[in-house]
């Protein structure tokens, strides 16, 4: 495969309502789409990725402008300089941006783009191409940090009347135990798991005991990013189980955390760790270390969606995954959107991602696009053939 051009698309798009975290309230979400014109024997497609990186250094030291820029400035020139030797790969790619350090969203965004591209010309799904054992996936939901108890367990309801499986409620310092008490008090038995995003500290370990009475699921990264050893520390203190979500940034992460206890359940985030071929070599490590994974969501769009969908049906995502209807965020996606049937999510069955942006929501959406070319076009094989000379 060759890739022509590569054109970085920011978005703007609003939420149906803000969502909070320990970290922030978002009210609208600028996803970075990644579009790749590639062709191979004259045959012609558009390979779409999605970066997952959020606007401010909330979540992650990336974010959309050092995305869009380490795209431009270096990511999408390596492509077309390695292609320069040999031809495009989805397969290569990593190993062909090795050189770059970091920026793991910016460079997952670069090769679902390829990926998709790949598939599409081979006719191939993503489930196929990354090993999906079923036609469809549980469907969770995160629930933000609201105003008051009330406004929390009228959503919560919304949700659970919706068909969702899993409850995942955000918390932070002063919004932690009561909130859990009180939806399990309103809704009883249901699959419930609570997320911290690095809000706590060792110091709050007593404390955050207090959850283990509540059954839950599990507890999502209470500590620091970098907190492998104190996590494994707060493991051993709560009954709970453990999951790493933001420290679970590569494959070598995941087997350190899961190696020092700090990780008995890995949420998976194909962004974050690099790629979606990365995101399956850490689903097969974990595994087969016996540690249940599940797909975790950055607010996607149904490009990104539609990726993690097909992940999620790998057989070893064994809870239900961060994988809501699009309605959950957006009242009008930029696909068709993604919806619930019976709590579960279908895994678009068509080539590459099986879906694909609708023009008229990617203009409706559009706030910034750059296109990027091959600098040096192959000469056309007749010329090729003529400079080899007489034969
Ligand atoms: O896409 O359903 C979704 C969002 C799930 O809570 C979610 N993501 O830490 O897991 C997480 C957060 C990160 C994004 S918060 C703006
Ligand atoms: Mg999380």
């Amino acid at each position: 495969m060759r890739v022509r051009a590569v054109e970085l698309l920011t978005l703007r798009m609003p939420l149906v309502t803000p969502f909070t975290t320990s970290f922030s309230t978002q009210t609208e979400r600028f996803p970075l789409l990644v579009r790749v014109l590639a062709e191979t024997d004259g045959r012609e497609v558009d390979g779409w990725g999605e970066c997952v990186a959020l606007t401010d250094l909330v979540y992650s030291s990336e974010y959309l402008d050092s995305a869009r820029e380490v795209l431009r400035r270096y990511l999408v020139p390596a492509v077309f300089a390695a292609q320069a030797r040999e031809a495009v790969t989805a397969d290569g790619f990593a190993e062909s941006v090795r050189h770059i350090l970091g920026h793991r969203m910016a460079k997952a965004a670069l090769e679902m783009a390829l990926l998709d591209a790949e598939l599409r010309l081979a006719g191939v799904s993503f489930g196929e191409r990354l090993g999906a054992t079923t036609a469809s996936v549980p469907s969770g939901v995160s629930v933000g940090i609201h105003d008051s108890i009330d406004a929390l367990l009228g959503s919560v309801g919304d949700y659970l009347d919706q068909g969702y499986v899993r409850i995942k409620l955000k918390i932070r310092p002063g919004w932690d135990v009561e909130p859990v008490r009180a939806v399990r008090d309103r809704f009883g038995d249901i699959p419930l798991q609570v997320d911290a995003n690095t809000a706590y500290t060792l110091a709050d370990a007593e404390h955050l005991r207090l959850l283990d009475a509540y059954d839950l699921l599990l507890i999502e990264q209470p500590l620091g990013e970098d907190d492998i050893r104190e996590h494994a520390l707060l493991a051993r203190r709560m009954r709970t189980p453990m999951c790493l979500d933001e420290s679970i940034v590569s494959t070598d992460a995941a087997r350190d955390a899961i190696e020092r206890g700090a990780a008995a359940i890995i949420n998976i985030k194909a962004g974050r760790v690099g790629g979606y071929l990365a995101a399956v070599r850490i689903h097969d490590l974990a595994r087969e270390a016996g540690v249940p994974v599940w797909c975790g969501g950055m607010l996607e769009t149904g490009l990104g969606r539609a990726a993690n969908t097909a992940l999620a049906g790998l057989p070893g995502f064994t809870l239900p995954g961060d994988i809501s209807a699009s309605a959950r965020f957006f009242a009008q996606d930029i696909t068709e959107p993604f919806v619930l049937q019976d709590g579960r999510i279908r895994i678009p069955a068509g080539p590459g991602l099986g879906v694909e942006p609708l023009p008229d929501a990617l203009e409706e959406f559009s706030q910034h696009a750059l296109t990027l070319e091959a600098e040096h076009p192959p000469r056309p094989r007749a010329a090729r053939e003529r400079d080899a000379g007489p034969s």
